[in-house]
């Protein structure tokens, strides 16, 4: 019921240096230099020592295949729904389920399901409506009543642009899209963000750049993701960040991605900070359970990979250990940056009257220590204490 994390140094990202952080039930209820509460009698308090550890916010991943993903190498190369154990080992207390390439055999009912699923395991979970394609597939037939009348969608993706595997949609009807998505969230409070998939195709962001240009929707309407893909689309995407909009890394990679000319995401952000882009138009995303294509230069299919929720912390901690980015600034890309865009009440902060998403991490190896998810202990030095479903 009540929890006291005590003598933490506390990042809510902003330092607020070393303190205690008092959780009731799933809220936080106080962050504060010394919280003293243990002269209520009667009270079922967990005492949970900080000493030695850093608190920051719950980690946000807006970029899951929850519900399974991939099939670009036909049928045996469907990938498996994400686990909730992968998600706590990695810090995710909230994410963001999609489709991709597959929409036809991942349905959004499928997804919904999974989400809702997820959030009876003890996270939180949003999902976006559509796959790749456009027109893109929904629960109710529209784009405005999915955002509109689905709690748990926030917006629409990923949309596949700039790629041999996208639905080839015409600057039109992407404008479509993106005003209908625009306008259900400004009716529902929601952030109706459309997330889109940027391939490696020459036409990069020119279409989103078109749509500001040619009409008063703001680049903040979009999400466009594995902006570090490659140079040219990264250096496009610091130009599309100085213009005011949001860029997202893909943290879900190996050494062929790194080969080819991918840019790994902790060196794409110490760039972006380079170059003088505002970090807070910055998130990283996993593409967890998606797939990791690889197609040679003929676009033939030449094998896959599959994307690990766990990358997108390790992603994190390789900027601040090996590329010297300022631990509060590289801990926004996961917490308040993403919370601030897809607009997500009471969370990316430690904050009185937010939801007590909380991970403890050690001063010295940045590792993962504590997972606290809606004020409940999820991960304990570093010991699963909630498992999913078909967890043992
Ligand atoms: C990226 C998800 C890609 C799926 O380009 O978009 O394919 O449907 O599961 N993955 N297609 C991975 C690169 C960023 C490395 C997806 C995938
Ligand atoms: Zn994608």
């Amino acid at each position: 019921m009540i929890k006291l994390i005590k003598g933490v140094k506390i990042f809510s990202p902003d330092y607020l240096g070393e303190g205690d952080i008092l959780i009731i039930c799933d809220k936080i209820g106080a962050v504060s230099k010394f919280i003293d509460i243990d002269k209520i009698a009667e009270v079922e308090l967990e005492i949970i020592d900080g000493t030695n550890k850093i608190a920051v916010p719950g980690f946000i991943d807006s970029h899951v295949h929850i519900s399974g993903g991939g099939g670009e190498g036909g049928y045996k190369t469907r990938t498996p729904e994400i686990m909730l154990s992968d998600l706590i080992i990695g810090g995710i207390t909230t994410v963001v389920g999609c489709l991709g390439t597959d929409g036809i055999t991942r349905s959004m009912e499928g997804l919904l399901a999974k989400a809702r699923g997820l959030e009876e395991e003890g996270i939180t979970a949003y999902i976006y409506t559509g796959s790749y394609r456009v027109p893109i597939t929904t629960i109710t037939g529209s784009v405005m009543k999915d955002i509109m009348l689905i709690d748990k969608v926030i917006g629409a993706g990923e949309i596949a642009i700039s790629d041999h595997r996208s639905s080839q949609p015409t600057i039109d009807m992407i404008m479509q899209l993106v005003a209908d998505a625009r306008v259900a969230g400004i009716l529902s409070g929601k952030a109706g963000i459309v997330n889109f998939h940027l391939g490696e195709g020459g036409r990069m962001l020119n279409y989103l750049h078109e749509i500001v240009i040619k009409t008063e929707i703001p680049y903040t309407q979009f999400l466009p993701t594995h902006i570090n893909r490659n140079e040219q689309l990264l250096n496009e995407g610091i130009k599309f960040a100085k213009a005011g909009g949001f860029i997202d890394f893909t943290t879900s990679s190996d050494s062929v991605f790194w080969e080819k000319g991918e840019v790994k995401a902790s060196k794409a952000l110490k760039l972006c900070i380079e170059e003088g882009v505002d970090i807070n138009h910055i998130t990283f995303t996993s593409d967890g359970q998606g797939s990791l294509p690889m197609f040679n230069d003929k676009k033939e299919f030449i094998g896959l990979g599959i994307g690990k929720v766990t990358s997108l912390y390790y992603e994190v901690r390789d900027a601040i250990i090996e590329d010297n980015v300022p631990f509060e600034k590289a801990i926004r890309v996961i917490t308040s940056n993403p919370a601030f865009l897809l607009k997500l009440k009471n969370k990316g902060r430690i904050e009185k009257g937010f939801d007590a998403d909380i991970v403890l991490v050690d001063k010295e190896t940045l590792d993962i220590d504590t997972v606290i998810a809606k004020g409940q202990v999820m991960m304990q030095n570093k010991e699963l204490k909630i498992r999913g479903t078909f967890e043992n």
